[in-house]
């Protein structure tokens, strides 16, 4: 029988090399912007510090009584679930103790919260889904928050929710945590993408991803299939030609569906592959937000080198007009996503 080595504690991190913490990282890049004056670093340490609590939540979530519905609805008329709650709570806390932040936008909340931050200097919005995929808290799923960081414009002083509808490309920062086997925080500055991973023993972020590249393509699908019949023309034909055997091609493709859009669009990023929630007869706009789930998606696919879709233009050209709004999504290996882009056009259909 093979003898298999344990990798050691410090390899299955750093690859054997030095350790550098999220805190660490942020401030050596902070250093390589001339005039930065620290705020957005300190904001990005808050959404860190809400993220690791969010865990803490969640990793007692069997053991105490924040398993289960909450009771209400969120602004988009979703059963809120007691750690959507909690989560919301806590980002809210961090961000508004921390001062960075002036306007907060939700999924959580109709209404974008204005901050009265100390001595009112903050000058960033963060628009987030603080519990993403909650649906799946109760059966052990991964879960995740999304983050979206934009900067408040010139000359307003009175942050109010039409600050916080700015286009996808106008993001500074954006970054997801996902609750999973481990627990990760993802983001870019529009200059890469990296991950870092939380080793509880520590308490901290440490990087073990850096410069993620999603593959040009991908071996896996991953759409809600129960919903096939309600599809588009295009998105139909696109999923029965995944479908079909092709060795030049790779088909078919495998199909994995969390229903957990952190933890679809994670494993798509990493593996390449395509994610794909369309426009339906139920939701001729999908089900997903522009604001706070697919732009900052999108923002961080682009950055690894993918592509983000409405299926007709790009996810981070859309004009918002809503805090909630919704958008269909494609997003995922850019070649993937063409293509699907191509069926969803009618240049493309099963027949060739
Ligand atoms: P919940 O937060 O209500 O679980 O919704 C999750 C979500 O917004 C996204 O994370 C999933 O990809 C998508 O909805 C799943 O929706 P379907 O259940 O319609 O497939």
């Amino acid at each position: 029988m093979q003898t298999v080595t344990a990798p050691t504690q410090q390899s299955l991190v750093t690859g054997g090399g030095k350790l550098q913490t999220l805190e660490q990282f942020i401030i050596e890049r902070q250093s390589d912007v001339p005039g930065s004056t620290g705020q957005f670093s300190r904001l990005l340490r808050d959404i860190s510090l809400a993220a690791k609590i969010v865990d803490r939540d969640v990793r007692k979530a069997g053991l105490v009584d924040i398993f289960g519905e909450a009771g209400g609805e969120n602004s988009t008329g979703d059963t809120q679930k007691k750690l959507d709650v909690l989560a919301h709570e806590e980002f809210v806390r961090a961000l508004r103790r921390g001062g960075e932040c002036c306007l907060i936008g939700s999924e959580e909340h109709a209404e974008a919260i204005p901050l009265k931050t100390n001595g009112g200097s903050g000058r960033y919005i963060v628009l987030m889904d603080p519990l993403d995929g909650s649906s799946n808290v109760d059966v052990n799923v991964s879960i995740g928050t999304i983050f979206s960081i934009y900067r408040l414009p010139e000359g307003c002083d009175d942050p109010a929710t039409e600050h916080a509808l700015q286009p996808g490309r106008d993001q500074v920062a954006a970054g997801y945590v996902v609750y999973g086997s481990s627990t990760m925080l993802v983001y870019t500055t529009g200059n890469g993408v990296n991950g870092f991973t939380l080793d509880p023993s520590i308490g901290e972020f440490l990087l073990s991803h850096p410069d993620i590249q999603t593959p040009k393509s991908g071996k896996i699908y991953s759409i809600n299939e129960g919903n096939y019949r309600s599809w588009e023309d295009g998105t139909k034909q696109y999923i029965k030609w995944a479908q079909v055997e092709d060795k030049a091609t790779g088909r078919p493709l495998a199909a994995r569906y969390f229903g957990s859009f952190v933890a679809d669009s994670h494993r798509t990023l990493l593996t390449g592959g395509i994610y794909i929630y369309p426009a339906n007869v139920r939701d001729p706009r999908g089900k997903l937000r522009l604001m706070y789930e697919a732009n900052p998606m999108a923002f961080i696919v682009e950055q690894a080198g993918g592509r983000a879709s409405t299926g007709t233009c790009p996810i981070l050209d859309v004009k918002p007009e809503t805090l909630h709004q919704r958008t269909p999504v494609y997003i995922g290996s850019a070649d993937m996503v063409a293509m699907a882009e191509d069926f969803v056009a009618g240049r493309r259909s099963l027949e060739g």
